[in-house]
């Protein structure tokens, strides 16, 4: 067995322990187990053999005897004994929107076992009888299945993204090329990818797509023939492979990069030229003009070449004709990551394992903000926890003198808008990352005077994740997001980029937003395990979709500068408020 499949089996489980009504930690250490697994570097099976199971972090010896019995009989009597109970289409009911576990319970004890079971029960005006529901949540299902209908087709740019880079590497391994890249909405790095693009250039074009269509990631071809090949993966993601001639490449790799509505703006300039333009390149009556690189597409426009990610038609043309496109921040200008798990609250890597990797990432610094005590399901931390992991982070500061190590926390926004710790306790962190994870169903000016409280308090320098969406699973919550970049401005309070692929959040329309009030961003991992300091790309890539620049982003800065920077709120707020 894979470790993605031992993973959704335990995940499976843990759904159908919340459906059946047992502790929130029962299924929290299924759930942890699964993250885990899935962040190993080594097949589980081979750990299995060499008899190390217990010591994958999260497996106890409860976990590690079930996982056994797995990996030894490829059954688990346990999950056929759950089975019974609750069958499995049961636990597909909780991905509607608004359908928790005793939501999915209840439906079960109706017989509606299905998505189909609901979905014709809430058409049909059989759900607002059901006890505790009314016609407004029966209406609210309905709608969320619609929308998981609609959703569902597309994937995360975070799952996308490193299958695509698989499939390029496996073709270079098998064919020689002269040219491979992304396109489509991938190489404009959009949030959700419908299917994966890819463009190459080579002088034996079918020959291309034929090794194309034998890669072992491939499950099955769709469509093929000697330019252009679909086929399906074994993920379930389409993928479409173009290939053209070398001269061709640039004005085909403009082309099938999009957006849409950019091209069409682009051929409408072109046409004011004089020129028509496609994927072969340029026309001028009879003449045809070759780009056999994107540059001198835009070029031959009077135009700078824009990068990917601003290609929507939000205004880059107009900024390329008039010399003001933003210079993007990029990855490399980075210098440290401000929001980070370890395993002292919910994270799944050791103090000593985030440290180690920040440091091989070639940082500066990073802040380790581990949950603060009002999130209890992510172990959140006590005042005098915090203060037992600050002489831990000292000790290993002592050994990474390059590294600077400083102590935050995510503090928990409560109902009321008050923090889980108190100014003076605030004060003595290095950062304090604010956020909220309970109440995100408050309406707008609850929810949106909450947060906005928090941002008052002098102590506080970012607010993570802002709009609470999760996408795929989550809307955002009504929080006024305007008002927010507001207060945001006012307070000079940093709003963060969180670069967990299924946040991105602020996203890339609020980014630019913020930015255009004079607000800083952060562009945070978030990670909760070593490897995932790395999805910090996504986040640089929403920032560059929001034009963000480096001036733009706090944790560009040296550390000096950003400690200054972390300082001034403070500062301000003491000197004009007398901050409480
Ligand atoms: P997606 O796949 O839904 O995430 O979005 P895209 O942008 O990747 O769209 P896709 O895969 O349909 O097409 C890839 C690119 O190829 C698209 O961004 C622009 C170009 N393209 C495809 N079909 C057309 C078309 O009919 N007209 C124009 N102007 N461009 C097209
Ligand atoms: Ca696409
Ligand atoms: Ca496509
Ligand atoms: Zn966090």
């Amino acid at each position: 067995m894979t470790n993605k499949e031992i993973a959704d089996l335990l995940r499976q489980i843990a759904r159908m322990l919340e459906i059946k009504g047992e502790t929130v930690y029962k299924s929290l250490a299924y759930r942890r187990a699964a993250d885990s697994i899935e962040a190993l570097g080594q097949g589980v099976e081979e750990i299995w053999r060499e008899k190390k199971l217990r010591t994958i972090p999260g497996i106890g010896p409860a976990l590690a005897k079930k996982l056994d019995e797995l990996l030894r009989t490829g059954r688990l009597a346990y999950y056929e004994k759950l089975k019974e109970e609750i069958p499995p289409s049961v636990t597909a009911l909780l991905d509607i929107p608004g359908v928790g576990p005793k939501t999915a319970a209840l439906f079960l004890e109706q017989g509606l076992l299905t998505l189909t079971d609901v979905e014709t029960a809430a058409r049909e005006g059989r759900l607002r009888h059901l006890p505790g529901m009314g016609e407004r949540t029966e209406q609210r299902i309905l709608q969320g299945i619609e929308a998981a209908g609609r959703r569902s087709s597309r994937v995360l740019l975070g799952t996308a993204w490193p299958i695509a880079q698989e499939l390029i590497a496996q073709l270079r391994a098998a064919i020689p090329l002269e040219q491979i890249e992304t396109a489509g909405s991938l190489r404009r790095m959009s949030p959700t990818i419908g299917d994966i693009d890819l463009l190459a250039a080579a002088a034996d074009t079918a020959a291309v797509t034929e090794a194309f269509a034998h890669l072992p990631l491939v499950a099955s071809v769709i469509a093929q023939g000697p330019t252009k090949v679909s086929v399906m993966l074994q993920a379930g993601l389409q993928v479409d492979l173009r290939v053209v001639q070398p001269h061709h490449w640039g004005s085909a790799l403009q082309y099938f990069t999009g957006s849409q509505a950019h091209n069409v703006r682009l051929r409408e300039i072109a046409q004011r030229e004089g020129l028509s333009l496609s994927e072969y390149g340029f026309r001028r009556g009879d003449e045809e003009i070759l780009c056999s690189t994107e540059v001198e597409v835009y070029q031959l426009l009077g135009l700078p070449w824009i990068p990917p990610e601003l290609r929507e038609d939000r205004g880059e043309l107009e900024a390329a004709r008039e010399g003001r496109l933003p210079r993007l921040v990029s990855a490399a200008d980075l210098k440290g990551d401000l929001h980070m798990h370890t395993d002292w609250s919910d994270g799944l890597s050791s103090v000593e394992e985030m440290i180690r990797a920040a440091s091989e990432f070639g940082y500066d610094y990073i802040a380790i903000s581990d949950h603060s005590e009002g999130l209890t399901i992510a172990n959140g931390q006590s005042w005098e926890r915090l203060q037992a992991q600050r002489a831990e982070i000292a000790c290993w500061q002592a050994q990474y003198p390059n590294l600077r190590i400083l102590q935050g926390v995510e503090v928990e926004i409560r109902m009321d808008g008050t923090l889980d710790f108190t100014d003076e306790m605030l004060a003595q962190l290095d950062v304090v990352v604010a956020s909220l994870h309970s109440g995100l169903r408050q309406d707008e000016t609850q929810i949106t005077a909450r947060v906005i409280q928090a941002m008052r308090n002098p102590h506080v320098d970012i607010l993570a994740h802002p709009s609470g969406r999760i996408l795929g699973q989550r809307e955002a919550s009504a929080v006024n997001l305007e008002a927010l970049i507001q207060a945001a401005a006012e307070t000079g309070t940093i709003l963060e980029v969180n670069s967990i692929p299924n946040r991105l959040d602020l996203d890339d329309v609020h980014i630019r937003r913020a930015i255009e009030q004079g607000v800083q961003i952060a562009i945070n991992s978030d990670a909760h395990s070593a490897p995932s300091l790395g999805a910090i790309g996504y986040g640089v890539a929403t920032a560059r979709r929001g034009w963000a620049t480096l001036s733009d982003v706090v944790n560009t800065l040296p550390l000096r500068a950003l400690q200054e920077r972390l300082a001034r709120k403070a500062a301000h707020s003491t000197g004009t408020r007398g901050g409480r």
